[in-house]
């Protein structure tokens, strides 16, 4: 059984999101996500909408995904990779060539970003919207 992981925040999903999920899980059998938790996200500056654990309820019912897992700091990816008996490691090109330390352990694939979708864009539009 081929198994696929990646990583990320994955909030207000969007076809970006799904694109990927879909495209990760077709490299193998088995979609591992790891979520950003609430804490990390701190870390990356980033605040999401959804709370860790609604974003994994939500996570859990999307079809490609079979495992979700959290993703609390930078350093865990290795051991992830291991510990899950990882094959491939799939991200977006956003982030290219970043986490190619992986490849002594795994395949490291990134894949094109979906044009035009992004959590943040949807936040502006809203915000547009919803202020003249
Ligand atoms: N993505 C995409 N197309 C978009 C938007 C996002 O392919 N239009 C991909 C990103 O490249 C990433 C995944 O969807 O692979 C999740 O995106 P985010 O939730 O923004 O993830 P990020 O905050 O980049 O977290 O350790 C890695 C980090 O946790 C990645």
């Amino acid at each position: 059984m081929k198994k696929v992981i990646t990583y990320g925040t994955f909030d207000l999903i969007h076809n970006g999101h799904i694109n990927l999920l879909r495209r990760a899980k077709e490299l193998g059998d088995y979609l591992i996500v790891a979520i950003s938790t609430d804490e990390f996200n701190q870390i990356k500056n980033k605040k999401a909408y959804h709370s860790y654990e609604n974003r994994k309820i939500i996570l859990e019912a999307i079809r490609y995904v079979d495992e979700v897992i959290p993703e609390e700091k930078w350093e865990q990816k290795v051991n992830d990779v291991i510990h899950h008996n990882v094959d491939i490691f799939v991200m977006g090109d956003d982030w290219e060539g970043k986490f190619d330390f992986l490849k002594e352990h795994c395949e490291v694939v990134y894949l094109p970003r979906t044009i035009g979708i992004s959590t943040s864009k949807i936040k502006e539009d809203l915000y547009k919207v919803n202020n003249g």
